[in-house]
């Protein structure tokens, strides 16, 4: 996938959550800007995240608004795009 601009990205998490801390520490590492949508925190976040993918499974990163699963899938999608991201 080529970025035309930088994308709005969203993670759905929880703290509690193994798969999301791996997440969270490689968002760290790269210093990446992203927005952070805890579950349980916020119900209607759960709620949204439900809604529209139909899934309350965590982590979840929105790319411009669509949903993708699977932690390693996520870490390794921003290692690989990590230059043209927006950073903190
Ligand atoms: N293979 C997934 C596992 C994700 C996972 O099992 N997350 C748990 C929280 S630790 C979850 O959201 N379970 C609730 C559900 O799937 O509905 C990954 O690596 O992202």
């Amino acid at each position: 996938m080529t970025l035309q601009s930088p994308p709005l990205l969203e993670l759905y998490y929880f703290d509690a959550c193994p798969y999301c801390q791996r997440v969270l520490k490689k968002i760290d590492q790269l210093k990446i800007k992203v927005s952070y949508l805890d579950i349980y925190d916020n119900t209607q976040h759960m709620e949204k995240l439900l809604m529209i993918t139909g899934r309350k499974t965590v982590p979840c990163l929105f790319i411009d608004g669509s949903p993708m699963f699977e932690s390693l899938d996520i870490m390794n999608w921003l290692e690989k795009h990590s230059e043209q991201l927006t950073k903190i």
